[in-house]
């Protein structure tokens, strides 16, 4: 799979993709289409007659297991801890983008005073959004100015003008870590944004990698070839090649624009109103020829957003574990329920006094666990930590409060609805042992049924009119 009509052919194949041929509007009945579709975990949807526009419009590529088994290339009925595997395997070995001379991407050019993102079918997705988004499943493509790292990060962009996007690079992200230097440098940061494309770098934009690692490589990695790109019009940084539509520009960390709100992945709007934002001020915007537009709903749970970050984060969380070299871990759930990153639920065998204890702790050292992670729940290797009634029975039968922790403080996103809204960057966390402890020498006796009996009576079942 190589791009975003790859996957619709592929998609359409299996019955994953279908397309909308009635009008549809791009203000609100767009958007709530696809979130009542992703609801009932639908179809992605293609819809191809946006009022006012030719170009089609694609949400909830993201949105099932299935979808997101299709874009890693993985069997059909794999769970998303299946997943999870797959990814920590593959991403291991980095493969870095390759140049070409030509592309796709380059087939049609406005420069300068011919911006015009109006051009766009841009949808408006709630209610109470401060406008139109442009990048909602897009990334932006930045470099950093000492070492050349190439980021790719999700970052939202409202549409605020012919050629002007907001920005919201939340403080440490990579793009924001970046920015910082060019300010210090006195230059504007040139960036990049991407609508439409192989749907798994938009995974990898949403995915927490650590610093100075490109989503580009672990892209290449899983993909097992390199993402062919081509450097930008008027910024140096690498496109995908066969990006749909490409907007370059500059974001001067020194000038604002009022951006938001924007209905948020956790079911609420993001601040009270709108806040003074960098924005990127566009130079050149190029596209295919009959591009496509590609949103996502974000919105209440669960909807594609939630899916790509149980996928995403889910992984990384994995990953990083396995990269720690602790024994025993068995496997990982981030429920997508949590976006995938507020909740993680973690099976492992015990094999010293403590060693929950480690897990539980290593889980909120990680590089995703660091960021807003503020539930961990570990159970013992005979529970699956996506089973959720036996991970409640754990819960119940197996945790003590008196082995769990609070931790008073860590690393919290700014959009979490369960702190103030002024005071979000501090959460605490909760490490909760929903295990039987190890070193006890008595440990409580498991009921078993006899086997002898179980055969005899399965002999008589029909007997028994069961
Ligand atoms: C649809 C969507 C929208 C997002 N919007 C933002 C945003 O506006 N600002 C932000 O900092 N993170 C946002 N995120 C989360 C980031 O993509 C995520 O934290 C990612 O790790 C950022 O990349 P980085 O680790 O390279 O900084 C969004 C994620 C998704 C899926
Ligand atoms: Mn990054």
């Amino acid at each position: 799979m190589k791009d975003m009509r790859d996957f619709i052919a592929m998609g359409e194949e299996r019955g994953l993709v279908k397309r909308i041929t009635a009008e549809v509007d791009w203000n609100l009945e767009l958007s709530h289409i696809a979130k009542l579709n992703e609801e009932k975990s639908g179809p992605a949807l293609l819809f191809e007659n946006v009022k006012d526009y030719d170009t089609p419009v694609i949400t909830s590529v993201c949105t099932t297991v299935e979808r997101l088994a299709l874009i890693m290339n993985q069997p059909k009925n794999s769970s998303l801890t299946d997943l999870y595997q797959a990814w920590a395997e593959k991403g291991e070995t980095k493969i870095p983008p390759k140049f070409v001379d030509q592309a796709p991407c380059k087939e049609n050019i406005m420069m300068g005073e011919d911006v015009d993102l109006f051009r766009f079918p841009v949808p408006k997705f709630y209610p109470l959004d401060g406008g139109r988004y442009f990048g909602t499943a897009h990334f932006i493509i930045s470099k950093d100015p000492d070492t050349g790292w190439v980021n790719l990060g999700t970052y939202r962009s409202q549409l605020l003008g012919k050629n002007r996007l907001g920005t919201q690079f939340i403080k440490g992200k990579h793009a924001d870590i970046m920015l910082k230097k060019y300010q210090a440098m006195g230059k504007p940061m040139p960036v990049a944004s991407i609508v439409g494309c192989d749907p798994l770098l938009f995974i990898l934009g949403a995915s927490r990698l650590s610093a100075f690692e490109s989503e580009y490589d672990v892209a290449g990695a899983i993909r097992g070839e390199p993402i062919e790109v081509i450097k930008g019009e008027t910024v140096d940084l690498p496109i995908p090649a066969t990006a749909e539509i490409v907007v370059e520009g500059e974001v001067d960390a020194e000038k604002f624009h009022e951006e938001g709100p924007f209905g948020e992945y956790t079911g609420y709007y993001s601040g009270v109103g709108t806040d003074p934002r960098n924005y990127i001020d566009v130079k050149c915007v190029t596209f295919r020829n009959n591009p496509i537009m590609w949103g996502t709903t974000v919105g209440r749970a669960v909807t594609d957003t939630h899916m790509t970050m149980a996928l995403s984060y889910g992984a990384t969380l994995w990953q990083q574990l396995l990269a720690m070299k602790i024994p025993g871990l068995k496997s990982v759930y981030c429920p997508p329920e949590g976006s995938g990153r507020f909740l993680a639920i973690i099976s492992m065998k015990q094999m010293y006094p403590g060693h929950v204890d480690q897990v539980l702790t290593a889980a909120i050292s990680t590089e995703m666990g660091a960021y807003g992670l503020k539930t961990v729940i570990v159970v013992d290797e005979d529970i699956d930590p996506w089973d959720i009634p036996r991970v409640m029975y754990a819960l119940s039968f197996r945790f003590q409060p008196n082995r769990s922790q609070v931790i008073k403080r860590g690393r919290s996103t700014p959009l979490d609805p369960s702190l103030p809204i002024n005071a979000r960057e501090i959460t605490g966390r909760l490490l909760l042992d929903a295990t039987i402890p190890y070193e006890w020498k008595d440990k409580p006796i498991p009921i078993e049924l006899d086997p002898e009996v179980v055969e005899r009576v399965k002999s008589r079942w029909a007997e028994l009119g069961l």
